[in-house]
């Protein structure tokens, strides 16, 4: 019940300006706050995404255009709101977040997944795309590579992984030295590390992997898929923390996409399991252990 009382008019003030707020959300269903970041993308005429260009959660093609499961998602949903299209800035993993607080990007669509830490930092989105963990590695997996933890143990073991990455953490967690977990910018030169010899694995999720080991065409690689012991993750859009309203408006069109079966579209030509997003929820994500 909002009281609305006539000393010195500043609590009615206060009082008619909550009003107003309420009665704008109410009939359009999107709050003040998300509109007005929202007129800023209308007028700016895109949403700026970050990207990691790892297919096929994201991709920059050889023309520049940007396509991947995430930004075609944030595509088709920021058209629906009013934002014509997307601009993508290609980033590491571990720049994302940080580079959204710095408003360089309005959101990261990467395949960021959801994760305690990373839920604090942001305003994520429902789920969008899930995806367990794999390593690539030498044809016959002579170390007999199935876990983080195997790379441990293996004191001439290395690993490579997305610098800031969800691989990069679980290596690192399952006790794999700072010195044996290598850094690596994308994912040609992982596969080129590994052909080499300069790593013993490279790890990244399963439909990442996949395609790269495709497109390497090379026999003496193979698929480590699931790695043990981890988890199958999902990404959301991710917003920064003082835009839950702009997020909220996002999921809004999310979830009208997931009924209609126009997400699975979008989605499942990727690999990608529409099911696999929409039985869970970014409050279970946020709260799971690692
Ligand atoms: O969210 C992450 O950290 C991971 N997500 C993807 C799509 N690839 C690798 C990265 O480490």
């Amino acid at each position: 019940m909002i009281k609305i009382t006539n000393t010195h008019g500043k609590r009615g003030t206060a009082a008619l300006a909550a009003c107003a707020i309420f009665a704008v959300t109410l009939a359009t269903g999107t709050s003040v706050l998300a509109q007005e970041s929202l007129e800023r993308l209308r007028e700016q005429g895109f949403a700026r995404i970050a990207i990691a260009n790892e297919p096929p959660f994201t991709a920059v093609k050889p023309d520049g255009s940007v396509s991947g499961a995430a930004p075609d998602v944030a595509r088709a949903i920021f058209k629906k709101l009013g934002v014509d299209d997307v601009v993508a800035s290609v980033s590491e993993y571990g720049a994302m977040i940080p580079g959204l607080q710095a408003k360089r990007f309005d959101v990261v669509t990467a395949g960021l997944f959801m994760k305690p830490e990373r839920c604090r930092a942001v305003a994520y989105s429902e789920p969008i795309l899930c995806d367990a963990e794999a390593m690539a590695v030498k044809k016959g997996n002579p170390l007999k590579l199935q876990s983080y933890a195997d790379i441990a143990k293996n004191p001439n073991a290395k690993i490579g992984a997305p610098g800031g990455g969800t691989e990069e953490r679980l290596a690192l967690e399952a006790g794999v030295p700072r010195d044996r977990v290598i850094v690596v910018p994308d994912g040609q030169s992982g596969i080129k590390m590994l052909q080499d010899g300069r790593i013993d694995a490279y790890s990244l999720p399963v439909l990442s992997i996949n395609d790269l080991i495709q497109k390497a065409n090379d026999s003496n690689l193979e698929v480590v898929a699931p790695v043990q012991n981890t988890p199958v993750y999902c990404d959301g859009a991710a917003f920064r923390k003082d835009e839950t309203e702009l997020r909220d408006a996002f999921d809004k069109v999310l979830a009208e996409l997931k009924k209609s079966g126009e997400f699975a579209k979008i989605i499942e030509p990727y690999g990608f399991s529409a099911k696999a997003a929409m039985e869970t929820s970014r409050e279970k994500l946020c709260m799971a252990s690692n």
